[in-house]
């Protein structure tokens, strides 16, 4: 079947069912090296709760960017190889996920109680989200230890991990959910939580899996002689798109809807360091920024009702729509200036996500 033609939902599911093969050959392996069949029954119960059930979007990116390199369709071998390192991705945040919503106290994730919530599991969690972390290495290691790009890969997902908890670390410090302190947040932090926290694992990460599954060297000669280092120039285009991405989530919660977005934005009661109140504490005028602080990062309905006002009176609206436009057209350019040849990039890896994300209303 050509690139393309698939339904959105005949995609998904056949990437779901590349899940169901991992965990019985997880339950499998697990079994040879003589782990109980309750041991393995929990297990697997954390699998299934905390891996599937989000969007995807990150896993299924890695079949898209290989399917986009090849230029046609890949054969079954190839689709499973790019879609089990789609999994890893998403088991990687699982490991995220289930910690972090151990250290922000959350009460639910996709539509269901956080998995440290359940009765039966509590800090038990923290063993779980270990074991996830490890089953990454674990499928890396089954399905790509004779592969020439193993290492690669290996410390790919070891950098990456390193990145994102970082990138956590600076997020929890900057933005306690309990004391609020506006003065420790500006859009540098900004920018740095969120391509620590958000960028590398979300954009980066499936690309680079992408392009090593794909076998695309880490550098070639063009006809004119300039010599590309592909990774650099994928690290150089979606980093900035992953910053891109965050700032719409951001700037979503405080503009969009319930009904548009599908959730009720909290950052304003939260505390979140996000970039509508760091673009606000740059724009205000003392009279305003007190007014932040006196009303930001509470439990209060009315006092969010009052920042709302005030970022409506800043105009915030107008300086994200200012914001995309310099953005996007940044990143156009970037991608513009990419030399096609074969067995290289392409332009199209980079457009289907900005195509993807560009005026997203949800
Ligand atoms: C989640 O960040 C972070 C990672 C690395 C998965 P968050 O706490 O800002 O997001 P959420 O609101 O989803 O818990
Ligand atoms: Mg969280
Ligand atoms: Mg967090
Ligand atoms: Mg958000």
């Amino acid at each position: 079947m050509a690139i393309g033609t698939q339904t959105a939902s005949a995609r998904r599911s056949n990437f779901e069912a590349i899940l169901e093969l991992i965990v019985a050959e997880q339950t499998e392996y697990l079994h040879t090296l003589g782990v109980p069949v309750d041991a393995i029954d929990v297990y697997r119960n954390s699998l299934i709760y905390n891996v599937p059930g989000g969007k995807l979007t990150r896993g299924m990116s890695v079949v898209d960017t290989v399917e986009i390199l090849k230029g046609e369709p890949l054969d079954q071998g190839e689709y499973f190889k790019a879609a089990l390192l789609g999994w890893c991705i998403e088991l990687l945040q699982a490991y995220f996920l289930v910690a972090d919503d151990i250290v922000d106290s959350s009460i639910m994730r996709r539509g269901r109680p956080c998995w440290y919530r359940l009765p039966h599991v509590g800090l038990k969690a923290i063993k779980d989200c270990a074991i996830v972390q490890g089953a990454v290495y674990q499928l890396l290691k089954a399905h790509f230890r004779l592969e020439p790009y193993y290492i690669d890969l290996v410390d790919l997902f070891h950098e990456t991990t390193y990145q994102t908890e970082m990138g956590q670390l600076i997020d929890l410090i900057t933005a306690p959910e309990d004391k609020v302190n506006l003065s420790k947040f500006s859009l540098e932090r900004h920018r740095l939580i969120v391509i620590y926290k958000t960028a590398f694992y979300s954009f980066y990460l499936p690309v680079a899996c992408a392009l090593l599954v794909s076998k695309i060297p880490y550098s070639y000669s063009l006809p004119s002689g300039a010599t590309v280092q592909p990774f650099d120039v994928s690290r150089s285009i979606l980093i900035p798109l992953g910053e891109y991405f965050q700032i719409q989530d951001d700037f979503l919660d405080f503009s969009g809807t319930p009904e548009q977005i599908g959730k009720i934005g909290t950052d304003i009661v939260d505390n979140k360091c996000s970039w509508v109140v760091n673009t606000a504490i740059r724009l205000a005028n003392p009279e305003q920024r007190k007014i932040l602080d006196e009303n930001y990062g509470r439990k209060d309905a009315e006092k969010e009702k009052v920042v709302k006002a005030l970022f409506e009176e800043l105009k915030i609206r107008d300086v994200y729509a200012e914001y995309e436009e310099k953005v996007v057209s940044e990143l156009r350019q970037k991608i513009g200036e990419i030399v096609e040849v074969p067995g290289g990039l392409k332009k199209e890896v980079f457009n289907s996500f900005l195509d993807k994300i560009y005026k997203r209303k949800k």
